[in-house]
């Protein structure tokens, strides 16, 4: 299992070398802004990436916003075997020191009220605002949602 899922990591990595982006502000490293395909009729989509605070104090995204979409801060939360998006109205803390990972089935910023459908390849720019470090427009690059939830994205 662990050698196919390499596999397919080396081999998305030389498919699609422009994937690999990341960006930095204050104490922040904004890792692979990602968002998820959708279908033509779709009205919502979810974006993903990897926050990693070097700094000695805690930070936290407060907001995102975009021209394109409603944007909101989102957490899925499994309760009884239902998924559940919550939205996080007081932000999402990036401890000191650490690394908070958004994914599928976690944490994610939820683009809502779309008027057309994201499509592989496209870049979405989001402004991203945190309490300390202030506001960073990043690229979400849309990427195929590659099934199976919660592992559908592999790290790089
Ligand atoms: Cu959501």
């Amino acid at each position: 299992m662990k050698t196919t899922l390499i596999a397919l990591a080396l081999g998305l990595a030389s498919a699609m070398p422009a994937l690999a982006h990341d960006y930095r502000i204050g104490d922040l490293t904004i890792d692979h802004p990602w968002a998820r395909e959708t279908t033509p009729m779709a009205r919502a989509s979810g974006g993903f990436m990897t926050i990693t605070n070097t700094g000695d104090r805690d930070e936290r995204l407060l907001s995102a916003s975009a021209d394109f979409a409603r944007a909101e801060l989102h957490i899925t939360v499994t309760e009884d075997g239902v998924n559940r998006m919550m939205e996080q109205e007081d932000g999402i803390v990036i401890p000191a020191g650490g690394t908070l990972e958004f994914k599928p089935g976690s944490y994610h910023v939820m683009f809502m009220g779309l008027t057309g459908p994201f499509i592989e390849g496209e870049e979405k720019e989001v402004t991203l605002i945190f309490e300390r470090a202030g506001q960073i427009d990043v690229l979400f690059t849309v990427e195929p949602f590659q099934g199976g939830g919660h592992t559908g994205h592999m790290n790089h």
